[in-house]
């Protein structure tokens, strides 16, 4: 006993493989791995001994929602996208049952980048629907893996979601962190364009052209965002086992107002510290942590960043707690600047996002705020300002401030063909915006109480009103 604990202490600074040391070559006891759906994750093995892990999988092929009114039959590993967590450590032997629910049209398999052998197990789990095929693996190397379906057409069945991750613990186990979650990048291809409603077909042509009309995490549009959105407090320090499904696309991982304290590079054991944005390549995995100092929204995304405005890879880690001025102070002024004008000259303000505001107005701004920043921010601007001769300014704008029911219609309907904002006329089209009445409601409420516009609230009622 005494000479396994010293070997369990000697070994635990650095990430040994399974064949460096012939202790890790045993296993002791066995039990049933627990299984999470992302974006949670199983508890830690800590210091637990190698063991024998029984893991139980189900293939389902089932509809489910994709985007707002957008569904589309995914293949799933356990009946989400990204599949079940599977956490480890190195030595553990796997007794692999993957299961093929009676109602699925194909046979899966699984091909797990953690297994050393053939195919990842894709021959040995081969399953027809209806059936349960078994197979053993040992756990060699410590590391954060992805494992996919790798049936033929194999870009089809992870295009339709058949990814997840496997995490292989060191020896010892990773240090303990506050929080953890699971978020999994991933590419989709409908015969429809973005935002088409309805059943959503996958399209072959589009997914060879790598022309991606969703790139998401953890599924589907939102799947991190409103109430699915993730929380830590000011102090704690957030782990994220960060993967990427593709079928096609790297992503350029990144969390806007945040830097990455620590990243095991390409989920391996070299760790690198003080990173911006980690390179996720498709088939590939990183683990990041960092501590939260202030409170605020941290956006997660894909830096490639249409991507995260206009194709769904954007997610949100909400921070709470105390406000701390020294690592953030936030805006402390706010002054005209007009170089090259002599005379003084009266300098439009842009006023603040409205003061203070109570019950649910607040709550109506709040709506509005998210609406804006996925939905319109990225033509109209944060400060809505928009961009000369492409973009009409909300901030201001007289065609908004005048006729309410004409904001409404081009936001439910679209607008194209020549029109004057403050003076300046614009000739382009904004395409009909895919989203609720309250919806449509709430981001209007919010610009028409933001940027020195007239305060109108617009109610849900008002937006149906309007044909
Ligand atoms: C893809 C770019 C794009 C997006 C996204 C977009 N708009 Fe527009 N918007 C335009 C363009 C271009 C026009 C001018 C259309 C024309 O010339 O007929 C416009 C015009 C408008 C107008 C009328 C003109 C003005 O400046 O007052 C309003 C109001 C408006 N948009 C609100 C929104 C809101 C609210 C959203 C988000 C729900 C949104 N837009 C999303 C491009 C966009
Ligand atoms: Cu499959």
């Amino acid at each position: 006993m005494a000479a396994l604990l010293t070997g369990v202490l000697s070994s635990c600074e650095k990430a040994v493989a399974a064949k460096e040391n012939p202790e890790l070559m045993k296993v002791y006891g066995e039990s049933e791995a627990e299984l999470t759906a992302p974006p949670r994750v199983p508890r830690p093995v800590g210091k637990r001994a190698a063991t024998k892990l029984v893991v139980n999988m189900e293939v389902v092929e089932k509809e489910m929602e994709m985007s707002d009114g957008v569904s589309y039959v995914y293949w799933t590993f356990d009946g989400t996208v990204p599949g079940s967590f599977i956490r480890t450590r190195v030595g553990d032997e796997i007794e692999f049952h993957l299961k093929n629910h009676p109602d699925s049209k194909l046979p899966h398999n699984i091909d797990l980048h953690a297994v050393t052998g053939p195919g990842g197990g894709a021959e040995s789990s081969f399953v027809a629907p209806g059936r349960e095929a078994v197979f053993t693996f040992k756990t060699m190397n410590p590391g954060l893996y992805v494992y996919h379906c790798a049936t033929a057409p194999v870009g089809m069945h992870i295009a339709n979601g058949m990814y997840g991750l496997i995490l292989v613990e060191p020896e010892g186990g990773l240090p303990p962190v506050d929080k953890e979650y699971y978020v999994m990048q991933g590419d989709f291809y409908t015969e429809g364009e973005n935002g088409e409603r309805g059943l959503q077909a996958f399209d072959m042509n589009k997914a060879i052209d790598e022309d991606a009309d969703y790139v998401v995490f953890n599924g589907k549009v939102g799947a991190l965002t409103g109430e699915n959105e993730l929380t830590a407090k000011v102090g704690e320090t957030v782990r994220l086992y960060v993967g990427n499904g593709g079928p096609n696309l790297v992503s350029s991982f990144h969390v806007i107002g945040e830097i990455f304290d620590k990243v095991h590079v390409e989920g391996g054991s070299q760790i690198n510290e003080n990173v911006q944005t980690t390179l996720i390549p498709a088939g590939g995995a990183a683990i990041v942590e960092f501590q939260v100092d202030v409170p605020g929204n941290l956006v997660l995304v894909d830096h490639s960043i249409f991507r995260a405005f206009n194709k769904g890879a954007l997610g949100i880690l909400k921070v709470e707690g105390e406000e701390n001025e020294k690592v953030f102070g936030g805006k402390i002024e706010e002054k005209p600047y007009n170089p090259g004008v002599s005379s003084v000259e009266e300098v439009v303000e842009e006023t603040e996002a409205v003061a203070e505001v109570h019950g649910s107005l607040a709550e109506t701004m709040e709506r509005g705020k998210t609406v804006y920043t996925q939905n319109c921010l990225a033509c109209h601007q944060a400060t809505g300002a928009g961009i000369p001769n492409a973009f009409p300014p909300l901030a201001k704008s007289d065609y908004l401030n005048d006729d309410v029911n004409r904001a409404i219609s081009a936001v439910k309907y679209g607008l194209t063909g020549e029109i004057k904002v403050n003076g300046d006329i614009y000739n382009s089209a904004m395409p009909k915006q895919n989203i609720s009445d309250q919806d449509i409601a709430s981001v209007l409420t919010y610009v028409y109480n933001n940027w020195g516009n007239n305060k109108t609230e617009v109610t849900p009622e008002m937006v149906k009103e309007v044909k």
